[in-house]
């Protein structure tokens, strides 16, 4: 009999959605239709992976530096998050997904922090695998918050500066609530560009990338099997030999 081994399933799967704008494009529709074409990638390969095992599938949805984009667009994609959940909440109750959020509070309309905190309480209660948006999130925000959380500690001799280690600087994070599967095993970047772009600077220590030259919208369940099966081959060594 041949035996699973779970262990080259990875648990934590980050993905940095790339190239809606760019999918639009080329078939002469507006931006936004690659942004909707998108979310129906997200429902593909957010079945797949539960499906595969993964414990924490974390989707780079919007960026600290996305602000930076027209208003109109903008504000189209602040209205994602509810149409998302309005269509898909069944889906994930019926696959014992829980839904999560990580990012930064500020600038997000009410409306969509409503929506997502409706999410997440009517799925609180899942066991299956974590659905984790990074929503108006940046890398070196999160440290740099973590880094004055921390110094306000010391400040308030709560802690002393000794105490300071890599497992209290991870308890600082807003990956948390995900213990214990913080650290990412996986990274996945469509639309064949080579970047981390600012994405989960310090849970990426040690994990595996793989680019892929297909955009956001044409991803499928079998791709992902295919980055799957592309970690399964790798030998991690965390730095040792
Ligand atoms: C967005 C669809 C997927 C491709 C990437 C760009 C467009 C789902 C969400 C979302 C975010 C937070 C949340 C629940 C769902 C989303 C944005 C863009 C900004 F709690 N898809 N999606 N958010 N796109």
């Amino acid at each position: 009999m041949e035996l699973e081994n779970n262990t080259a399933v990875p648990e934590h799967v980050a993905i940095i959605m790339d190239g809606n704008g760019r999918w639009a494009e080329q078939q002469g529709q507006p931006r936004k239709n690659g942004h909707e074409e998108g979310m129906e990638a997200v429902r593909r390969v957010t079945k797949r992976a539960s499906e595969r095992g993964v414990k924490v599938l974390t989707l780079y949805a919007f960026s600290t530096e996305n602000w930076k984009r027209p208003p109109q667009e903008v504000h189209f994609l602040m209205q994602l998050p509810i149409r998302f959940f309005d269509r898909f909440v069944p889906e994930l109750q019926e696959k014992n997904i829980r839904v999560n959020m990580i990012g930064f509070e500020d600038k997000v309309p009410g409306s969509t922090k409503k929506a997502i905190l409706k999410a997440m309480e009517q799925t609180k209660h899942n066991t299956g695998m974590i659905l984790n948006f990074a929503f108006n999130y940046g890398g070196r925000s999160e440290i740099v918050q973590a880094t004055k959380r921390i110094a306000e500690k010391v400040a308030n001799n709560e802690i002393d500066l000794n105490d300071i280690n890599e497992s209290l600087v991870e308890g600082h994070m807003l990956t948390h609530s995900l213990e214990p599967y913080q650290n990412v095993d996986f990274l996945i970047r469509s639309s064949g560009e080579q970047r981390l772009s600012n994405f989960l600077l310090w849970q990426n220590a040690y994990s595996e990338f793989y680019f892929s030259e297909l955009l956001w919208p044409e991803f499928t369940g079998d791709v992902l099997d295919e980055a799957l099966l592309s970690y399964k081959n790798r030998k991690r060594r965390y730095g040792a030999l």
